[in-house]
């Protein structure tokens, strides 16, 4: 859709990767075709949990889909990595660049500079705190508040229903600063809030990795005497968690109530099993709608604000939890 030099051509030939890629024309009506199509940049936090690598799967796979060229990129969990992308995306005038940002914090800078090129965009799963809202067109992604709320609301009522009595929360955090982090905590804290009988005695972040939830749930055992029940903001660390817990003779589910985000299928696999107690949805298949609201971007249209996916809360008490289909990842 744009002129673009030869620095920037072969800028092209070393970023594009999996799908996508734009390839010589054959005939003019296909070149006519394909220079309606548009250019997509986007930059992936990393590679931390399964609910990542669905969703970018889902990313490729939507861009291939709606005739989307996508220059995609992988930070790695480093946040400068995800800067840089950005950069190489605006250097190459891409017409959208949408990310997933790892942190909330510290992308003023180079979100300016896209908005100096002119370049609309869009952040996905994750947000931004800045002071300058312009910076970017929108957000399609979770709501992490509710799903924190879900979380403390589906602790409140097994407490009543089986009447539990006082009991003692860890919470598992995910990766300090991001939006499911800050998210999660929030919604939690603000449901169990005025329960005189739930008390969140510790939080460790265990960086939304397996074996980060197993160090820390280990640390936590070490440190107290009596833990009732582990809300944790992923199912990797979740699943970290469980192996901790099972390695030193408790039964998960039973001794220990455990709450996790996302719904992988192992995770469903052990709520059925009763290790675990419920299930909060996170979907990480949001592409079709990233390149929907890229698309209108790219045509100069207005975009909400913020695109919420819909989701969903499994629990124990659930009448059949075999009908829940297969979680796809
Ligand atoms: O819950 C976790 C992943 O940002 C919603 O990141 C996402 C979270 C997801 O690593 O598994």
């Amino acid at each position: 859709m744009k002129r673009r030099g030869m620095a920037a051509v072969l800028a092209l030939c070393m970023l594009l990767t999996g799908c996508g890629a734009r390839r010589p024309t054959e005939d003019a009506s296909e070149e006519a075709a394909q220079d309606q199509s548009i250019l997509l940049g986007f930059s992936q936090l990393g590679w931390e949990s399964a609910w990542r690598l669905a969703n970018s799967e889902s990313i490729k796979e939507a861009a291939e889909r709606a005739g989307v060229s996508l220059m995609y990129e992988n930070a790695e969990q480093k946040q400068d990595r995800q800067i840089k992308a950005i950069r190489s995306f605006i250097a190459y005038q891409v017409d959208v660049i949408a990310f997933s940002p790892i942190v909330e914090t510290g992308w003023d800078n180079v979100l300016q500079e896209a908005k100096d090129a002119g370049i609309p965009v869009l952040t996905t799963d994750r947000m931004v705190e800045t002071g300058d809202e312009s910076l970017y067109a929108g957000f399609i992604g979770s709501d992490f508040y509710t799903e924190g709320l879900h979380a403390g609301e589906f602790l409140i009522e097994k407490a009543r229903r089986e009447n539990l009595g006082e009991l003692n929360i860890v919470e598992l955090s995910g990766t300090l600063d991001s939006t499911p982090m800050l998210q999660r905590a929030e919604g939690f804290r603000d449901a169990i809030a005025g329960q005189q009988n739930l008390h969140l005695i510790d939080s460790m972040s265990g960086d939304f990795l397996r074996p980060k939830g197993k160090e820390c749930m280990k640390v936590l055992l070490e440190k107290y005497e009596r833990i009732d029940v582990l809300y944790s903001h992923n199912d990797a660390m979740t699943l970290g968690a469980i192996a901790a817990l099972e390695e030193a003779g408790l039964k998960p589910g039973e001794d220990v109530i455990i709450i996790t985000v996302d719904g992988e299928q192992a995770a469903i696999d052990l709520l059925k099993e009763g290790k675990i107690n419920c299930v909060i949805e996170c979907k990480p298949q949001i592409g079709d709608m990233v390149m929907e609201l890229a698309q209108k971007l790219a045509a100069g249209e207005e975009i909400p604000r913020c695109t919420y996916s819909e989701e969903q809360v499994f629990t124990e008490y659930d009448a059949d939890l075999d009908s829940i289909p297969p979680r796809g990842y």
